[in-house]
């Protein structure tokens, strides 16, 4: 193992480099004319054919590019996933667009049966949602928004109207998720965590008796490389838990997969931290905030870190165990500021060593262990690279101070999501593109790469106790281009 890794936290961020012509940059518009394309008037679609409804944690990573080309786009974005949050303050996975035909994504609107199986958990009436949840990166992105165009964000009072259902957001996830009793939020489907066919379920889906073949029928299949996606075992898993959820109206903890999971409970930390800083925006302290994501960082530490293995692993509520697949879930809390300063520099070290190969061997961030039994370049989450995770990672590493590794997959993400036409997913050696192009979260995050400010954001910086230190720069506006309203 490389031991050489040396941090230089606490971060310091660096200065924002002015670039007036960056809307002009070929990547730019191409990115801009994806998002364009795939706009449907309040929200969003991951890509026209395969995912055409609004997705929850898609939405969120959409909403932060968004915000370089038009900051109200980026918040219309965001409300109207708000829009369709449950009374219990969950935030469905999918809103389905109602002019959309229902043999056009499975499962569909008439299996969730949202307005009746959700009515007990305060399912919304008017819209149609899928009654499982996502990663929680929306605080996160409702303040990156915000920042994007303070003026705006104030005269449209788009925080204070976001703040109490981010609130009732993170509420929900922190005392009816809390399914291992540790603190930490559990994922009860593997559709919840985004990495869906992940070697990490394995285990705790072998447990699962999957719905007969014969009793759905999947649309994903007409859809890119059919090997590539996960198998019909899979899928009968899949159906038979969200099965079960919905004939119990959705009622939290009694299913057979409960899950804590690294890159979810850091979202969830980093999302906390984001919502102390809306507080402050709005006048009240974030103290208390600050504080409860520093204690779930302890809590994650204390739950799902191995020092052994310098890696972060997901545990399995219903057996007590930790499930030792690597998955670049847990490489996800370098995000963290409060991370302690050696769990963050193993953590930098097993990104760079065999099992992801970060500055040798891959380009982009494998899903999976590549030394790992499961791992197979194209399949989905077993091993191919996805840029909403290279971009966190990335964030993660310019978090530790480690510049010139946070620089090298920048540049590499630039450089792979142009050649591939903005890919759902790639290759994490060669960046040859799988699954969809004209992916959004894949456009989007391309371009707040490409906008310098976005890496130096303070946001997810250090100094997270400390509201005073979380002042804007003034940078911010100044260097943005291309705005459409
Ligand atoms: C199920 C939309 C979503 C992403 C997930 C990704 C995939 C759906 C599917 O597509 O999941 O939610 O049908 O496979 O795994 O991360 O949010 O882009």
């Amino acid at each position: 193992m490389d031991r050489t890794v040396q941090l230089t936290a606490p971060a310091v961020p660096r200065t924002v480099v002015y670039e007036p012509d960056i809307a002009t940059h070929p990547l730019h518009v191409r990115a801009a004319r994806v998002l364009e394309d795939n706009w449907r008037g309040s929200s969003t679609v991951p890509s026209r054919g395969l995912y055409p409804h609004q997705w929850s944690w898609d939405s969120a990573f959409i909403a932060i590019g968004l915000r370089h080309l038009s900051p109200l786009r980026a918040q219309t974005e965001l409300e109207t996933l708000l829009d369709a949050q449950w009374g219990d303050g969950r935030i469905p996975h999918i809103v389905f667009n109602p002019s959309v035909p229902l043999d056009a994504y499975f499962p569909s609107p008439d299996f969730w049966r949202s307005s009746t199986a959700g009515r007990a958990a305060g399912a919304p009436r008017t819209v149609q949602t899928s009654g499982i949840v996502q990663p929680p990166v929306h605080a996160l992105a409702a303040w990156l928004v915000h920042r994007a165009d303070p003026g705006l964000s104030r005269s449209r009072s788009f925080l204070a109207r976001v703040y109490p259902r981010l609130a009732a957001w993170h509420r929900y996830l922190l005392h009816r998720r809390d399914l291992g009793g540790g603190g930490l939020a559990s994922v009860v489907h593997p559709w919840e965590q985004g990495m869906d066919n992940s070697p990490s379920w394995d285990l705790p889906l072998s447990r699962v008796t999957p719905a007969p073949a014969r009793s759905f029928r999947r649309a994903d299949l007409a859809h890119g490389a059919p090997e590539d996606r996960p198998t019909d075992l899979d899928y009968g898993r899949y159906v038979r838990l969200a099965t079960d959820y919905r004939d119990a109206e959705y009622a939290d903890g009694h299913g057979e997969f409960a899950v804590e999971d690294p890159s979810f409970n850091a979202l969830l930390i980093a999302s906390e931290h984001a919502l102390a800083r809306i507080a402050r925006e709005l006048g009240a302290p974030g103290t208390a905030r600050h504080a409860r994501a520093e204690r779930l960082t302890t809590a994650l530490v204390e739950r799902l870190w191995d020092p052994a293995e310098g890696m972060f692993f997901c545990r399995d509520v219903r057996d007590g165990g930790l499930i030792r697949e690597r998955g670049v879930s847990g490489l996800i809390p370098l995000l963290l500021p409060g991370l302690p300063r050696e769990t963050a520099a193993a953590l930098v070290r097993t990104a760079s060593g065999p099992h992801f190969g970060l500055g040798s061997t891959t380009r982009l961030v494998p899903s999976y262990d590549l030394l790992g039994e499961a791992f197979d370049p194209h399949r989905y989450w077993r091993g191919p690279a996805w840029f909403n995770t290279s971009w966190l990672v990335e964030r993660g590493l310019r978090t530790h101070g480690q510049h010139e590794r946070a620089d090298a997959l920048r540049e590499a993400a630039l450089d792979i999501a142009g050649s591939s036409g903005f890919a759902e997913y790639v290759d994490p050696y060669t960046g040859e593109a799988c699954g969809a192009t004209g992916f959004s979260w894949t456009a989007a995050l391309t371009l707040d790469l490409l906008h310098a400010e976005s890496t130096h954001d303070e946001s997810m910086h250090n100094e997270p106790m400390h509201d005073e230190s979380m002042h804007d720069t003034g940078h911010v506006t100044q260097a943005r281009g291309g705005k459409r309203g």
